[in-house]
């Protein structure tokens, strides 16, 4: 069952009780599967047990979708689904202070973060597509766009609230109905979000959000009343999910692993260039797919950027999450913070030097220290794979061709960014970057009229802009 207390203003910590339930067909029900419990990763505390939906669930869920996407939401007049987008947006504005603290309590995150990035833009994205909710006949897409059906989307735990938002605000204003499948290590947010949904009387049905680890993902994404599938994760995972959808006739879009090439060239703003670098890969503490691990540095300023670089790390403050002046929270899982020290003890090992500013991590709970290591070649494995924590591995280059091979020299392709004084050598970087998104000097900056994606292993399909309709129609 359902119990949510809102915070009292005073408090710095939400009342969570009981246990959550899946929320299918407009209700919060049992699951039948083994309920898990989340906890929070700054203290290991438990927050709460969660329901697991089995295949049942996914089945009883997927048709209440069917159902709603056929005799309501479907044949809904564009300028009615957009009343319906409006008002969640609005209510997610109104219970702002609710979702940030439960975010950051689930995810780690410095509550700064939820409450001033996450989930302002989780209702700009719902404000942006309950615009387009009537326009769609104006829009290029054809006279007389369809929804493409019923739509199963998997997401990851780095952004619970804000990639729940991405793939349901397009999916609803096409008129598709959805069913959602929150990470196990980040559930709540999302169930929270089926409460907004309900407080703003949104047709039962068209939003059915499902909780459980792999196999309820893998579940729903193999259901055959699952018209298009959206998955936001791994890219081991992204390529099964591949495997499974082929032939079938389903819609996919996959956005997964990145690792960026944040490039500086000496004529750089240093100053801004080295905020730059901290937000990119700092940020979140560095559980983003377009994250900036790996700094690219002309040889002439490397020494200079380095220096300056390592005076600002010394000045992040790691720990409390909901403390308003962390910089860098938890790690979210155990499995992650392991994954994130193997691959740090693999740049030691392959000769890469480490470095991080003194800081004392609290005893309990998932940490990781902001970490750079220099000295790094190309075939290290910290300049290959994605760390997905506050690790930053730095390259140099000499000419803007060596800057440009080397940024591009990955199997990833999600995201870069440049930092010039020159609009010229902007253009010229960008147009021979095989990344989806290139940011000039700013990083990690989003909004909901850009088309965010990848290229080669990042994945495939644009979510964001007119572009992210274009996964939810038929036209
Ligand atoms: O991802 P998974 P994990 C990267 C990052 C991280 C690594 C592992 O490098 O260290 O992936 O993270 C669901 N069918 N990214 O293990 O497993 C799962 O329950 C369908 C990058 O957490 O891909 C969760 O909801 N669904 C990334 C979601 O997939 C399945 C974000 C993501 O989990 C499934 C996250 C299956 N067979 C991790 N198996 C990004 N692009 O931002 C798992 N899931």
């Amino acid at each position: 069952v359902f119990e949510y207390a809102p915070a009292p203003e005073s408090a710095s910590v939400v009342d969570i009780r009981g246990s959550y339930g899946l929320f299918i067909d407009g209700e919060f029900v049992d699951g039948h599967g083994e309920p898990f419990k989340t906890i929070n990763p700054a203290d290991e505390s438990v927050l709460a047990d969660v329901a697991c939906a089995d295949e049942s669930d996914v089945d009883r869920a997927v048709k209440a979708a069917r159902v709603a996407f056929e005799r309501v939401w479907g044949p809904m007049p564009g300028a009615e689904r957009a009343k319906y987008l409006y008002r969640i947006a609005r209510i997610i504005q109104e219970r702002s202070r609710e979702l940030a603290v439960l975010e950051s309590i689930d995810n780690g995150k410095p509550i700064r973060e939820s409450r001033d990035v996450d989930v302002p833009l989780v209702a700009a994205w719902f404000f942006y597509y309950a615009g387009w909710a009537d326009k769609l006949g104006y829009a290029g897409f054809g006279p007389d766009p369809r929804p493409v059906g019923v739509a199963g989307q998997v997401i990851p735990w780095n952004f619970p609230l804000l990639m729940l938002a991405w793939k349901i605000a397009p999916a609803l204003a096409c008129g598709n109905t959805v069913v959602l499948k929150p990470a196990e290590t980040t559930p709540l947010t999302a169930l929270l979000f089926a409460d907004i949904c309900r407080q703003a009387d949104l047709p039962p049905g068209v939003v059915n959000i499902i909780t459980g680890a792999g196999d309820t993902g893998r579940a729903l994404v193999a259901h055959p009343g699952v018209d298009k599938v959206a998955f936001t994760g791994s890219t081991d995972v992204g390529r099964q999910i591949a495997r499974t959808l082929a032939g079938t006739g389903k819609r996919l879009t996959l956005e997964l692993g990145g690792k960026a090439a944040n490039i500086v060239y000496a004529d750089a703003p240093l100053d801004q260039a080295v905020e730059g670098i901290v937000n990119g890969i700092f940020f979140n503490q560095g559980h983003v797919c377009c994250a900036g691990s790996r700094l690219l540095v002309q040889e002439s300023v490397a020494g200079e950027v380095l220096e300056r670089l390592k005076a600002r790390m010394a000045t992040l403050r790691v720990g409390d999450p909901l403390d308003k002046n962390t910089d860098i929270g938890a790690i979210n899982s155990a499995a992650q913070l392991t994954k994130i020290r193997e691959l740090s003890a693999a740049g030691e090992a392959e000769g890469a030097a480490r470095w991080s500013p003194a800081c004392e991590l609290p005893d309990r709970g998932f940490w990781f220290p902001p970490t750079v290591f220099t000295g790094v070649a190309a075939s290290h494995r910290i300049a290959r794979e994605e760390i997905f924590g506050p690790v930053l591995s730095v390259l140099t280059f000499r000419t803007p061709d060596e800057a440009v091979t080397k940024a591009n020299n990955t199997p990833y392709g999600l995201s870069a960014g440049i930092w010039t004084d020159k609009g010229s050598q902007i253009l010229w970087t960008a147009q021979r970057l095989r990344a989806g998104v290139v940011w000039a000097n700013t990083f990690n900056k989003f909004d909901p009229a850009s088309p965010f994606g990848g290229y080669k292993e990042s994945g495939f399909g644009r979510e964001g802009g007119r572009h992210g309709l274009e996964a939810y129609l038929n036209a």
